[in-house]
Formats: structure tokens, sequence, C-alpha cells
């Protein structure tokens, strides 16, 4: 569907890379910590794209995938503390050549199964030549703890017929809930280790 338009997706992807590759740097020369564990990425398959159009009833065609859902390119920016989750969501959203189409703060709204992570929809030029493209990424920011029980709740989506479907689902919000305590937890004491040289 969107094969020709892939360079496209990767110039994006790539644009917000190097705006966060010159963020760690300047952080690591004013010898502050950096805020990001670890960046992953990627292009959607044309076959999760195909079922998110049919999902959300919106006819299957390249002009809808790339301007009616806006997740085909999608950055993962994984920080080890909340407070870094936030400050590298509103680094981001300050940047005058990227728009920001849309905000979902799931960390101070989680989702009733327990989901939290920082969502932003963001417009991104990308120069081919002469001409300039506007292309949307999805930008999810989140902690290590919000990240592995993302994984780990995404793989249920996929099992068919689980027999203790309920119980799954009851200990994963247990889980999010607890490792949400843990998480304000490890930043408090983060901030305690701080205040010493
Ligand atoms: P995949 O396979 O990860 O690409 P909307 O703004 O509501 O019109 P959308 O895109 O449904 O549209 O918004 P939302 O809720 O911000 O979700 C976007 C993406 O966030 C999802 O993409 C997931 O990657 C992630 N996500 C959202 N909710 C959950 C959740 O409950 N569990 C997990 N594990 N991930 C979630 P896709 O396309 O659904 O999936």
């Amino acid at each position: 569907m969107y094969k020709d338009s892939i360079v496209l997706l990767e110039g994006a992807i790539d644009e917000i890379k190097l705006k966060l590759d010159l963020i760690r740097k300047n952080k690591i020369i004013k010898n502050e910590r950096d805020p990001i564990s670890y960046i992953t990425s990627r292009i959607k398959t044309e076959e999760s794209m195909k079922q998110k159009l049919m999902r959300k009833n919106i006819p299957i065609n390249l002009d809808n995938a790339l301007n009616k859902v806006y997740d085909a390119a999608g950055i993962r920016i994984i920080c080890s503390y909340v407070d870094d989750v936030f400050e590298m969501a509103n680094i981001l959203k300050q940047y005058d050549d990227m728009e920001v189409i849309k905000e979902k703060d799931y960390i101070k709204n989680p989702k009733s199964n327990g989901y939290r992570s920082y969502h932003l929809i963001l417009k991104v030029p990308v120069n081919i030549e002469r001409n300039v493209k506007k292309v949307y990424v999805e930008v999810q920011i989140r902690t290590i703890a919000m990240d592995f029980w993302a994984s780990l709740e995404h793989e249920m989506k996929y099992k068919k017929n689980i027999k203790s479907q309920e119980m799954i689902v009851n200990e994963l919000k247990r889980c999010a809930d607890e490792s949400a305590t843990m998480d304000i937890d490890m930043m408090s004491i983060r901030k305690m280790i701080d205040e010493y040289d």
C-alpha cells in the first residue's frame, strides 16, 4: 500500500531521531543526566495498517494510511524515570518546525486496562530534493516499566482462545498499578540521591 512512501516515513523518523540525538549529546556536554534510556522505531506493517483502517471504518488506500491514521511512522522513547517522560514531551512540543497534531497523556489518565504512556502526534517536514512533504509520526514516550508492561499486554492480543483471559486481564491491571507506584518511588529516590554531590 505505502511501499513508495517508505522513504518519506523513514525520513520523518530520522528527523526526530536526529533531534533526540542532539538533545542527548547536549545533556552529556552539560554534565546532565541523559533522560533517554533507549529509542525504537518502526514503520507499521501493511497488514497492521489495513487492520487499523478496517477497525476505524476508513477505506483502505494510501492517502488514508498516511493522513487519516497517524502512526504509519512510529517512534518509542523509553526513559528511566517518569519526570524524564514529561521533560521529553515538553522538549519535543517546542520545536518550531514540527506541529503538534494530537497529545494524549495516558500517564495522568491511564486506560482502564492499566496502559500508561505519553503519546504525541507530530507533523514533520521531510525534504527530498526540492520537495518538502509533511509526514505524521506517532511518538510514544514511556518509562522502562511502562514499556515492559505494554509489551506483555500486547502479546495477549495475538493469542486466541485464552481460557483464563479475565484472570490475566486482572493480573495485568494489578501489575500496571504496582509498577506505576514503583515508577514514582524510584523517581523520588533518584531525586533524594540527586541532592548530594
Ligand atoms: P500497534 O500494533 O502498536 O501499532 P485514536 O487517537 O483513538 O483515533 P489510536 O491510534 O487507536 O487512535 O490511539 P491510541 O490510543 O493513542 O493508540 C495508539 C497506539 O498506542 C497503539 O497502536 C499501541 O501501539 C499503543 N496502545 C494504545 N493502547 C494500548 C494498550 O491498551 N495496550 C498496548 N500494549 N498498547 C496500546 P495500535 O495501532 O493499536 O497498535
